[in-house]
């Protein structure tokens, strides 16, 4: 009897074989375990791995969320990967660009987990994939050679697939969700992160081709923070409370304040209040 996709550990094969990018993809390191997908990637970068190179690994012993945070990364269950951009515009485009990508891999995430699920996701601003309330995965992106023309970001992606309720840590579980969790099945890998590429890569090539506006409507329409109220922690313990309005064009958070003026937030944590 042949073990079911959704159970077979990841294989570059089965990922070449599902893979339909031009790019994104077609160099592939498959691994079983690493420290982290975004620091191997980063390695890669440094010996001039080109644009498009991918690391997908098994199980990730120091799996990172943003400032330093730790991502659960368990075993053959769920998709660690991370994805080398190069070609980014030099100058005063780069910077906004810089701010695009982690929003449209947030929307890459959800667009594929629909496509492969069914189930429709939402974004938490700036990067947060969620299921209802609970996160289903997270996007970490890292740059180097900011303001040069070698300038490269390498995008980081985590989502939960295959793991049950009871295999998340204490913290986790009143927060977390998975795809088998929400759609009762599991689901196969391999075929989720061909086409989480195919989805980046489109919405790569329309920030090359200057379409932002697509991508930002894309964009507050998956986005559960707009319309809601929000807590914005910022930098040294401090918070605003507002209303989140919608998205900027350089894609910051535009928050109407409690006492009614205006704040764009360009980095901090957002906590949906009820
Ligand atoms: C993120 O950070 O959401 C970005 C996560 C990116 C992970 C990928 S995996 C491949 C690549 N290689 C890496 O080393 N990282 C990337 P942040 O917004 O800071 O969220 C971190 C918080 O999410 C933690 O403090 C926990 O509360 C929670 N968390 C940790 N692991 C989780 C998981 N597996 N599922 C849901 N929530 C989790």
């Amino acid at each position: 009897m042949t073990t079911p996709a959704a159970f077979q550990p990841l294989n570059a094969q089965a990922i070449q074989r599902a893979l339909s990018t031009r790019t994104l993809g077609r160099t592939l390191h498959v691994l079983d375990e690493v420290p982290s997908t975004n620091t191997a990637a980063a390695e890669l970068a440094r010996e001039n791995a080109p644009h498009g190179t991918v690391v997908v690994a098994g199980c990730q012993t120091a799996g990172r969320g943003r400032l330093g945070r730790h991502w659960h990364s368990p075993s053959g269950k769920n998709l660690y990967c991370s994805v080398l951009l190069r070609a980014l515009p030099a100058g005063e485009q780069q910077a906004h660009w810089l701010s695009w990508i982690p929003l449209l891999a947030a929307l890459a995430v959800c667009r594929a987990v629909q496509v492969v699920t069914s189930l429709k996701p939402s974004v938490k601003w700036p990067n947060d994939i969620l299921a209802g309330d609970r996160k289903l995965g997270g996007v970490l992106c890292e740059s180097s050679g900011v303001g040069t023309t070698h300038a490269a970001v390498i995008v980081g992606i985590g989502v939960n697939v295959n793991i049950r309720e009871d295999e998340f840590p204490d913290e986790l579980r009143p927060i977390a969700t998975s795809l088998l969790i929400e759609a009762r099945q599991p689901w196969d890998r391999a075929a989720l992160l061909a086409a989480l590429l195919l989805e980046l890569e489109t919405r790569y090539e329309s920030l090359q081709a200057g379409r932002h506006g697509d991508i930002r409507q894309e964009y507050m329409l998956r986005c559960a923070t707009i319309g809601r109220r929000v807590r914005i922690e910022l930098a040294h313990g401090e918070s605003m409370d507002g209303t989140a309005e919608s998205i900027q064009p350089d894609g910051s958070l535009r928050v109407v304040r409690d006492d009614g003026t205006l704040a764009d937030v360009r980095t901090g944590d957002v906590i949906h209040l009820r």
